[in-house]
């Protein structure tokens, strides 16, 4: 059944630099303004990656539980860290992104060209994260960049067993060169394949650079959820950069609205995600 909608912001990734996009939150105030501001709108999640003292990617432990407990004193945003970092991480820090102990975490299906890099995800490290993940209570959003992902999500809930939480969420992230593109055809051929994973499994879409808008439609249209922000996009429009992740998030809530499926929600995000309350 078609609900609201679940927005997701991704404020920051760890493509961009912040020499070429200046309005990049990467200090953890601009974080929790960004998170704040977005939150008023209509966010309910916010996937997070974060920057060292330079601007540059890290998974510092120290860093990660300061933004976790930081988000959750300021807001009541569902925490989602993650642990697919940068592609150069490895895996071990990418694993102990889970020890920060966020609400959420990412967890990526399968390893793809990304770009001209690889991001590599090995089938026993997607096994490490999803059975961490079960035994410490983070609930997971699967990373969807190929069609190829969710056979591997069927094969892992069949061998391993439902995430925390019980539900199944998905995040379809499209258009990345090396993953499906972010087209309508695209977009039905996942949700298609959805019907191979437990009744009840949900999806939200991004589209990363020009797709976004299509992705988003096409995710609207087709009963999903919407992940927006400057880690998929950083062009408003054409010869236009974006401003802030509050102008992406607001032209999201537009669209929810428009197609009759108001935002979500933290409470009714965190019911349908199977997160438990905040604790504040
Ligand atoms: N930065 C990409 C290599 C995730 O957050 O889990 C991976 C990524 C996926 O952004
Ligand atoms: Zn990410």
């Amino acid at each position: 059944m078609t609900t609201g909608t679940l927005i997701t912001v991704a404020p920051t990734g760890a493509e961009s630099a912040k020499a070429e996009v200046p309005a990049l939150p990467v200090t953890l105030d601009e974080l929790l303004l960004t998170a704040k501001e977005c939150e008023a709108l209509g966010a309910a999640v916010i996937h997070v990656h974060i920057r060292d003292g330079e601007a540059r990617p890290t998974l510092d432990q120290g860093r990660l539980r300061e933004t976790v407990a930081a988000l959750r004193e300021a807001t009541d945003l569902i925490v989602q860290l993650s642990s697919g970092g940068a592609v150069t991480d490895p895996e071990a820090d990418r694993l102990a992104v889970l020890d920060a102990g966020p609400d959420m975490a990412s967890c990526t299906m399968g390893t793809l060209n990304f770009g001209d890099d690889v991001f590599l995800n090995r089938w026993e490290f997607i096994v490490d994260l999803h059975t961490r993940m079960q035994e410490r209570g983070i609930v997971p959003e699967y990373e969807i960049f190929d069609l190829g992902h969710l056979t591997a999500l069927q094969r892992l809930l069949g061998k391993y067993g439902l995430p925390a939480g019980g539900h199944v969420h998905v995040d379809f992230v499209m258009g990345v060169p090396g993953g499906m593109p972010g087209t309508t055809p695209a977009l039905v051929a996942a949700h298609q394949a959805l019907r191979d994973l437990p009744e009840g499994t949900t999806f939200s879409a991004t589209g990363i650079g020009r797709s976004t808008i299509p992705v988003m439609l096409a995710s609207l249209s087709a009963g999903g959820h919407l992940r927006v922000g400057m880690e998929d996009t950083v062009t408003y429009a054409k010869g236009r950069p974006v401003e802030s992740n509050m102008q992406l998030v607001a032209r999201a809530v537009g669209f929810a609205q428009l197609a009759q499926r108001p935002p979500l929600t933290t409470a009714e995000a965190r019911e349908l995600l199977g997160v438990p309350a905040a604790g504040r």
